[in-house]
């Protein structure tokens, strides 16, 4: 076994506290049987934000912010001109790897859970890359087998073809990708969490539990962003809770869907009560300093540790706060 941190300044870590997970029923369960709420933040792309994966921040947000999770955003293909790593080369697929082996690690010490993350996003189906997310895993897990902090995400969001406005990915499609790749990571890896993403940018968690997959210890992805997705979108939460569909929101945000625009407080309060009514584990996007609303540090920051109330964004206040309290 890795050694996963289990006391850190006189307190027990969460992975002390929780220990290893496995999913039962509708929830996240820990080794003593209790349901876990995980609750943290998800770094920007691996590919242009690499700096902030460095053990001074991690450790900042643990012990200042209380985060018992960390999401490791490893986007598979190009965004925002940067290369991902399928359509990138060898060197940058090395640099990836070695990072997301580092935040593990960084994580391990600190005594808190990490979400791998194949960050599908303009490669909107995951089918699309699946012979690179195959690739992908089978170099990852054999070196993180005997960390039992880790929990895999096979497929940030399956969407549509965003040029083209066509093709929206289907649970069909999804499923024909979750069953090819989680038998890959099962084989090397066989008991770790996997967290599957559904259609419609992770929105359609309805039809992944009309028709689950057949695989035990698995949970489906929901992710909102509070000033677009609202009360319909809770409604389809609903109805998956209702069909026993365990659930875990990876990736959320508390401005527009595009992480960018208003803050809307009003509606991140309804979404916050609604997930821990359920004990859902919940995600922020993100940690960087990019001109936009859901970048918790505000441009002008430079620093990539030891930030102050001066360098947080109006995002990075607010979450800093949601993680202080209930609603
Ligand atoms: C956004 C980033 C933005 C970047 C864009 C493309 O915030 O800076 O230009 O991706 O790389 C998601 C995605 C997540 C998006 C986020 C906000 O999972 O990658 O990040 N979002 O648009 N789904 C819904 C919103």
């Amino acid at each position: 076994m890795a050694n996963i941190v289990l006391s850190r300044n006189g307190k027990d870590t969460p992975f002390a506290i929780h220990g290893k997970l496995h999913v039962e029923g509708s929830h996240l369960i820990d080794e003593k049987g209790q349901i876990c709420e995980l609750r943290g933040l998800s770094t920007h792309n691996l590919s242009t934000y690499p700096e902030y994966i460095n053990e001074e921040a991690i450790t900042q947000f643990t012990d200042e912010y209380g985060i018992s999770i960390f999401r490791l955003a490893l986007y598979s293909a190009e965004a925002d001109g940067c290369k991902g790593y399928s359509d990138g080369d060898d060197v940058h697929r090395e640099s990836l790897e070695k990072l997301i082996i580092k935040g593990v690690e960084i994580c391990a010490k600190l005594g808190i859970y990490v979400l791998v993350d194949w960050h599908i996003l303009f490669d909107y189906n995951p089918n699309m890359n699946a012979d690179m997310s195959e690739h992908f895993w089978n170099t990852i897990c054999p070196q993180l087998r005997e960390y039992d902090n880790v929990i895999y995400e096979i497929c940030n969001e399956p969407n549509m073809d965003i040029k083209r406005q066509c093709d929206e990915t289907s649970w069909e499609d999804i499923t024909k990708y979750a069953n090819r790749i989680i038998p890959v990571i099962r084989k090397l890896d066989s008991e770790k969490v996997v967290i599957v993403g559904t259609p419609t940018w992770s929105q359609r968690v309805d039809q992944a539990a009309d028709a689950p997959l057949s695989f035990d210890n698995i949970m489906y992805t929901l992710h909102f962003y509070a000033d677009t997705h609202r009360e319909d979108l809770r409604e389809k939460l609903r109805y998956a809770l209702s069909k026993n569909l365990p659930i875990f929101v990876t990736e959320f945000g508390i401005c527009n869907a595009a992480g960018d625009g208003d803050v809307n407080d009003e509606e991140t309060n309804l979404w916050l009560k609604l997930l821990q009514e359920n004990k859902i584990s919940y995600v922020l996007w993100n940690l960087s300093n990019k001109n936009e609303t859901s970048a918790i540090l505000k441009d002008s920051c430079t620093k990539t540790a030891g930030f102050t109330e001066d360098d947080l964004s109006p995002c990075g206040q607010r979450f800093k706060t949601m993680m202080s309290k209930r609603y």
